[in-house]
């Protein structure tokens, strides 16, 4: 596995803070590359996956259980922001207040914020919570790039297929980047990596 990316040492990094209030959230400093999608669609494993680590971000069997904003801080150069997922069924009106508060308040005057990567699960697709998020983004003129996770469960018929889907879908405007990304395989690290070293540093 490759360590180095540019300038940025993978060795040298670290969960800099964990914000579950939206007064602990960075608004300045280091440039900021976000991580947004549902519950489970694989934000700790992608994380994880870039950096060369395999627990730093923690991945969780049961999603959605907390509702924080965590950095992990690259080198000292870059913080990747692992945003709360939403989409989670049985989630209560308080942890949902909850989320859209943290939420909002991390887009909110966040002038450090580079690159949104938003994440789309291969098999389940674009869901009505992925529209609502991609127009937001859109709305608030907040650069971003589709990540399109998972991407070892499908045949490539199947992924080609869901692929086009995605792309083609009305959320998505045209000529938004698109990285194909298996966490499991490590497909796309690459690409990832090199567009938002590129977009960012
Ligand atoms: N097959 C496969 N499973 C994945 C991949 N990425 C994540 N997962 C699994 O999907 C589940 C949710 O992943 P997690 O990273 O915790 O998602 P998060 O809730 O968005 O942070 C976990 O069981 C992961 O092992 C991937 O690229 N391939
Ligand atoms: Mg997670």
């Amino acid at each position: 596995m490759e360590m180095k990316f540019g300038e940025l040492n993978l060795h040298n990094t670290e969960l800099a803070l964990t914000a579950g209030l939206d007064r602990q959230l960075i608004k300045e400093g280091l440039p900021q590359v976000a991580f947004s999608g549902r519950s489970n669609v694989g934000k700790s494993s992608l994380i994880n996956s870039l950096l060369g680590r395999k627990k730093l971000a923690r991945v969780s069997s049961e999603p959605g259980k907390t509702i924080t904003v965590n950095y992990y801080c690259i080198d000292k150069k870059l913080n990747l922001v692992d945003l709360p997922g939403y989409g989670f069924a049985r989630r209560s009106k308080t942890d949902i207040a909850k989320w859209s508060k943290l939420t909002a308040g991390y887009f909110e005057n966040n002038s450090s914020l580079m690159l949104v990567l938003q994440l789309v699960d291969s098999r389940a697709g674009i869901t009505s919570d992925d529209r609502q998020m991609l127009d937001w983004l859109y709305h608030y003129d907040i650069p971003y790039m589709l990540v399109i996770t998972k991407c070892d469960k499908l045949n490539k018929t199947e992924l080609t297929k869901q692929v086009d889907k995605i792309i083609n879908d009305p959320a998505v405007r045209p000529q938004t980047e698109c990285v194909l990304y298996s966490s499991l395989k490590g497909l796309g690290r690459e690409a990832l990596m090199n567009s938002i070293i590129e977009k960012v540093m």
